[in-house]
């Protein structure tokens, strides 16, 4: 038996592998909460969906570049990796010369792994960077709307990064106000790492001190029940019209605070008047958000009056946003918490992202952590990320993004690696028809994802435990060993092997790997890291080979408790924020003036373009999963031990069920404008009535679909969501909701096959 230290979004861990080869892991020892998470990724080292072999697209080999309506259905071929990546060579050179590097796609946006060197975006990036650059994608799909909003209310974006820490609200909010909820299965993860999960025993202890919770949400499990919450049970998108409302109230109560608005605000007369409805017409009163959220008026007045009572924290969560007009939630909150006056004082304010991970309001070290150098991005072109079907269908298009118009560039090379796009995409069948748009596909992936089915080129990846690495995340409070737990699978290599072995044929091999190994990386990086950002920090890191026999580095807490814009508050001249007026601004002049009427100058209510009607009744909630992160180890065991008759489950009220005649355990179709998908039915009281609630990331299985007469077999969420930006200033990915109808299925089940390997043929 050995055990080896190792690292994931999910947590720090050992990984014990036995005589027979079989991987188990060990929570950290020092992890209050561990994940479940971490039960998932054993099947990594089964061979179980794994890649094992390089493998190309028959109809890409043998009629080559090209659009292609077969990718995703055409057979694969297993072929070497030297002839492959030698026509792969080939490929980039003719793209480069006929359209150049903006032609190729390298955005490839996605989660990965964690592991500073081994970071698959970074090591495309670099890769990509040595021939000229490429077109890559602007923002994220977990918070793209705050990156893009955030910089013209409040002039940077620490509500998002950093805001006031855990510690604080634990010690000082008397009221956490918990819009789109803080849950406990979203502060399980961190992107790069995380070795002590703490939200769920901030949120005990600050309840344990007498502080009240107040959840809006259509769902109550947003927010653990030990912290007894009073749940406004609002009706999905409809989150900016109660806060407007309330905001209404504090105005007309007089509870607002004039004297932190004249201070610290700009465009207050805007707001306000807007509020009173005098730029159309209608007031935003509580009997007014009533109609739309579902809350009682009495309790929206209520909610008011309790939150300027006292310390309160006004958090967001990054789900909300994540819609169509996301952009005015945001806004509308910020807006309230500004009129409560509480902004920079110690557990008041507001935060964005509270247990959306588990690394938001912890320590934002801010010692620079182990980078592999990129070289810069020579090309600079980005499109908004979750633009990336229009790109690829509609070449040569315009369209409008935070006052700028741009073209959309003709992408003929997709490159991707650490990411899921089959997954994380909105509207699946539309991504398809995207896909085929481009002349040539290639992913690195170690498992057989929907994203792998569907590219031209498959090369295959190794995991993180088949590999050496630094865990290093900016809000960890250690610096992990990742060790080798096991041999690569079959012929899987590092990204930075494909990478340096295809960089060799386009003459850039050694400026891509300066002549090291990825061993000999990890060592360089870390010393590099020890000798400079740990020594000038007064941090004392032991030589490679000590650290690496200790399996770790514990970093210095951060000395001081943050407070989100304490001295702007307290000096708004000498500390201005970076925005035109250097205060927070309820009215934008500058958003006002790109004349978006999909976000105007100040928060405004608008309802989401699709409603619920006769065909599609029910709101659907498609938010991330309690069972893996993302589409991450679908295959795991805590995955498919939350899978109802082997399909994703679907969640909807017991009066809803019974309604429609459906039971627990059945497996129902689950159908929007877009498409359909199976599911497992679970009836759940956690939420309103008309609502249901899908997770994302069970892997599209379109080829079981196909025979069912519905789009995914399996149950990915995304075959029914709508593929629209949040608005022209944004663009941000609206995943989150669309209206659906449920019925049960009826006919042969099909098999869920998109675990198999795929079947292939020989070159
Ligand atoms: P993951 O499943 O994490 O999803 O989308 P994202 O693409 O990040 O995909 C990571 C992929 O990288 C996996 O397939 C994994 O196997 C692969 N991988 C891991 N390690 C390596 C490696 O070392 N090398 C290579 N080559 N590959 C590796 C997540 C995205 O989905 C996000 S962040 C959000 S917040 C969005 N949320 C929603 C939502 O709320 N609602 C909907 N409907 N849709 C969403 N999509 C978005």
């Amino acid at each position: 038996m050995s055990t080896v230290p190792h690292a994931s979004h999910w947590g720090s861990f050992t990984a014990v592998r036995a005589a027979d080869g079989t991987v188990g892991v060990r929570p950290h020892p020092d992890d209050p909460d561990p994940s479940a998470l971490l039960a998932n990724l054993p099947v990594a080292a089964t061979g179980r969906a794994r890649v094992l072999r390089p493998h190309v697209r028959r109809g890409w080999w043998e009629d080559g570049p090209g659009p292609d309506a077969r990718r995703g259905r055409d057979e694969l071929l297993a072929v070497g990796w030297d002839e492959l990546l030698d026509r792969v060579a080939a490929e980039y050179r003719r793209v480069l010369a006929t359209d150049g590097p903006a032609a190729v796609f390298g955005g490839s946006y996605g989660w990965a792994s964690a592991g500073r060197f081994h970071h698959a975006q970074s090591q495309l990036h670099r890769f990509l960077n040595c021939l000229g650059g490429a077109t890559r994608s602007s923002h994220t799909y977990s918070h793209g709307t705050a990156e893009v909003l955030l910089p013209h209310v409040v002039g940077s974006l620490e509500p998002l990064i950093s805001p006031t820490a855990w510690s604080v609200v634990e010690a000082s909010t008397d009221l956490v106000l918990a819009v789109g909820g803080l849950p406990a299965k979203n502060a399980q993860v961190a992107s790069g790492g995380i070795s002590r999960h703490e939200v769920a025993g901030r949120l005990r202890a600050a309840r344990a001190r007498g502080a009240e919770f107040v959840l809006v949400s259509p769902q109550r499990d947003d927010l653990a029940a030990e912290l007894d919450a009073d749940w406004l049970a609002v009706v999905p998108g409809t989150d900016a019209a109660l806060l407007l409302a309330m905001s209404h109230v504090l105005v007309t109560e007089g509870l607002h605070d004039e004297d932190f608005l004249r201070r610290c605000c700009a465009g207050t007369e805007e707001f306000l008047a807007s509020l009173r409805g005098e730029d159309d017409g209608v007031e935003k009163t509580p009997d007014w958000a009533a109609a739309l959220t579902g809350v009682d008026a009495g309790r929206i007045r209520a909610l008011a009056r309790r939150a300027a009572a006292g310390r309160t924290m006004v958090t967001l969560s990054w789900s909300v946003p994540r819609a169509r007009y996301g952009e005015q939630p945001l806004w509308a909150a910020i807006a309230f918490a500004a009129l409560l006056g509480q902004i920079g004082l110690p557990g008041g304010g507001f935060g964005h992202g509270y247990a959306s991970t588990g690394g938001v309001g912890r320590r934002a070290g801010s010692l620079a952590l182990p980078t592999l150098p990129q070289f810069g991005d020579p090309l600079r072109r980005r499109i908004p990320v979750a633009r990336i079907a229009d790109a690829l269908l509609a070449p040569g298009a315009e369209y409008e993004v935070d006052g700028r118009t741009e073209t959309y560039p003709r992408l003929r090379l997709v490159h991707w690696a650490g990411g899921n796009p089959f997954h994380h995409h909105q509207d699946l069948q539309r991504l398809q028809r995207a896909f085929a748009a481009a002349d040539t596909v290639v992913v690195h992936e170690p498992f057989w994802t929907s994203t792998a089915r569907h590219a031209d080129v498959v090369l295959p990846s190794t995991t993180t435990m088949e590999r050496v690495d630094l865990g290093a995340a900016r809000y960890d409070d250690r610096i992990v060993a990742m060790g080798r737990v096991h041999a690569p699978l079959g012929e899987a290599r590092d990204d930075y092997a494909a990478l340096a072995a295809l960089a060799d044929r386009l003459g850039v091999g050694e400026r891509f790997t300066e002549g090291r190994t990825a061993p000999e990386w990890v060592e360089h990086l870390y010393e590099q890291w020890r000798e400079g950002p740990a020594a000038r920090a007064g941090v004392e890191a032991p030589p490679y080979a000590e650290f690496v026999a200790a399996g770790e580095l514990p970093l210095p807490p951060e000395p001081v408790e943050k407070v989100l814009f304490a001295s702007f508050r307290a000096d708004p001249q000498r500390h201005p924020l970076r925005t035109p007026s250097g205060r927070i601004e309820l009215h934008s002049d500058v958003v006002a003036g790109f004349g978006y009427d999909d976000c105007p100058g100040h928060p405004v209510w608008r309802a989401a373009d699709e409603q619920p009607d006769a065909a599609f009744p029910l709101h659907l909630v498609a938010n991330n999963p309690a069972s893996r992160l993302h589409s991450q180890l679908d295959h795991g065991a805590t995955s498919q031990a939350s899978k109802v008759a082997g399909r994703e489950p679907l969640r909807m009220h017991p009066a809803d069920a019974a309604a429609r005649g459906l039971v627990a355990g059945q497996v129902v179709v689950v159908r929007s404008r877009r498409g359909s998908c199976l599911a497992g039915l679970v009836p759940s009281a956690e939420l309103r009535e008309g609502v249901v609630q899908m997770s994302t990331g069970a892997w599209f299985d379109p080829v079981a679909g196909a025979q069912a007469g519905v789009t995914c077999g399996h149950g990915n969420v995304n075959v029914l969501t709508t593929d629209v930006g949040t608005s022209r200033l944004a663009q941000g990915c609206t995943g989150q909701h669309a209206v659906v109808e449920v019925a049960a299925h009826e006919g042969p089940r099909p098999r869920v096959t998109v675990f198999d390997q795929p079947v292939t043929g020989g070159s």
